[in-house]
């Protein structure tokens, strides 16, 4: 299979563009090949993005909320086959990539949902027979850079919200996951969006990443990925003055006090940290512990490990599928590496796996470290991989200390029967997800998604915050008083 750009409503042929492979990281069976495009697509894709976009921003909201209904409609209807496809390009569990599917479904009925909301203000006028509202107001073209860990669900995050306010896109998929948003192309096709209000671009960061944010006719920029990225594409595009909403690394925390429920951390604990084989940025990465309940807890945990599956997603056995590639296969290991330096105390697991049947694959064996105390390098990166690193603690204030003594603040999460304590916790943690008595992954679509600090830059996707990323205030006032008034000045 060959994926194609998607440009002003047609594939576009390859013409003399490279390609590159994409292979299925539980395998290396190589799915399809796609298209490596350079700053041509990208000039191509704006333009045909800026032509549509004064007209569908003239489409009354709930018309265009009609499409995203339609696209739900269609997203529902493949779910078991994007799932499929969705476990082969990127290798996380079926029944997780059925959920991702999910998401982008409920996110499309959520933003059609804005349709016929897209809620602005009235508010009195400080003057007589004046009247004052603000609206929200499109932006025009939205850059969206994405990422493989959630190749559809991410994706919808930024587009739908974009696309019912009025916006048209230019979308770069991650080059290790262009499946799904060839798939997702194929959709807005088929429900007969019209022609350039999503164009799909296909290819590298430095490529087609860097000439989409340099480029003088996108004014918004939604990327998802590294610290490393994020801050090049904050820098370039701030020269630009250009809005740019980032969502970036977590050093996500489970914190188990002594009057938690143990065996529901336990479950917390592998669900967040294992799940996507730990490539969330959501991921449990530290686990801080009461020291009253320290070893319970990893006596438990380690009896819970004894079942999880590793092998391919398909396998509705499999617990733990493969990470994305090699490079982060070695990027996870050299992090184990550094752990055992540092002292951390490796409790389990701390291999790749390379004998068959995974010698075809990236596996890498889920692995716990204890002892490791807040300062160490394994306890304060992001890892992005199934590894998890137990802290003891002797208090609440202590845990709160050493949960935001990190640089990112994504998600953190608090098992305790405590009221007292769950409310000192969720007003003291920094992190902009909280959870209690669950893991620290699940984030629901209708709530802002993202994270303070080192996270992100203020932004938030998802819920109604995600509508500030694709829009200006627009504020209006009518002077129905057929006479000069000035405000601030005039008293009557
Ligand atoms: C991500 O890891 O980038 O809350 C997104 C969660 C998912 C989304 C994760 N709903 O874990």
């Amino acid at each position: 299979m060959n994926v194609k750009n998607f440009i002003n409503g047609c594939w576009t042929e390859l013409g003399d563009l490279q390609t590159m492979p994409v292979t299925n990281p539980a395998n290396g069976e190589v799915l399809a090949l796609a298209p490596l495009s350079t700053k041509r697509e990208v000039d191509e894709a704006v333009r045909s993005a800026k032509a549509a976009q004064k007209a569908w921003a003239l489409v009354p909201a709930p018309k265009r909320a009609d499409y995203l209904y339609e696209i739900g409609f269609k997203l529902k209807e493949k779910k078991e086959y994007l799932a499929r496809l969705l476990t082969q390009e990127m290798g996380k569990v079926i029944d997780e990539a059925r959920g991702e599917v999910q998401e982008g479904i409920d996110m499309a009925f959520y933003m059609a949902g804005e349709g016929r909301r897209l809620f602005g203000e009235t508010t009195p006028s400080e003057l007589s027979n004046k009247f004052a509202m603000s609206v929200r107001a499109p932006i025009g073209v939205a850059g969206l850079i994405t990422p493989w860990n959630f190749p559809i669900a991410i994706a919808t995050w930024k587009a739908f919200p974009a696309l019912v306010a009025g916006n048209t896109v230019v979308w770069k998929p991650s080059n290790e996951t262009p499946l799904m948003a060839y798939e997702l192309g194929k959709i807005c096709e088929e429900v007969g969006l019209p022609k350039g209000v999503v164009n799909i671009v296909f290819g590298t960061g430095p490529t087609v990443g860097t000439s989409m944010v340099e480029h003088p006719d996108i004014r918004v920029i939604s990327f998802t990925g590294s610290n490393a990225t994020g801050s090049k594409v904050a820098e370039l595009g701030g020269k630009l003055l250009k809005k740019v909403s980032l969502e970036m690394g977590g050093k996500n925390a489970v914190i188990v006090m002594d009057d938690g429920d143990i065996d529901l951390a336990v479950d917390g604990i592998l669900w967040s940290a294992f799940g996507t084989a730990g490539q969330r940025c959501t991921a449990c990465s530290r686990v801080i512990v009461h020291k009253d309940v320290k070893e319970a807890l990893q006596e438990k945990l380690l009896a819970a490990m004894d079942g999880l599956v590793i092998g391919d997603g398909l396998n509705p056995e499999t617990k733990i599928g493969p990470v994305i590639n090699r490079a982060a296969l070695e990027k996870i290991n050299h992090y184990v590496q550094i752990g055992k330096q540092e002292g951390a105390t490796l409790l389990t697991g701390g291999r790749m796996l390379t004998e068959p049947p995974y010698d075809q694959g990236f596996y890498y064996e889920p692995t716990i470290f204890t002892n490791v105390s807040p300062d160490m390098i394994l306890a304060q990166e992001e890892i992005f991989g199934p590894v998890v690193s137990i802290i003891e603690v002797g208090s609440l204030d202590e845990a709160i200390q050493v949960n935001n003594n990190v640089k990112f603040g994504l998600s953190s999460s608090i098992f305790s029967q405590d009221i007292n304590k769950i409310f000192k916790a969720q007003t003291l943690l920094d992190t902009g997800i909280v959870y209690v008595n669950a893991g620290t992954t699940g984030a629901e679509i209708h709530l802002p998604f993202g994270g303070t600090k080192g996270t992100g830059n203020g932004h938030r996707d998802s819920g109604q915050a995600a509508l500030d990323v694709y829009t200006e205030w627009k504020s209006i006032y009518v002077d129905f008083s057929g006479k000069l008034q000035r405000a601030q000045i005039d008293t009557q």
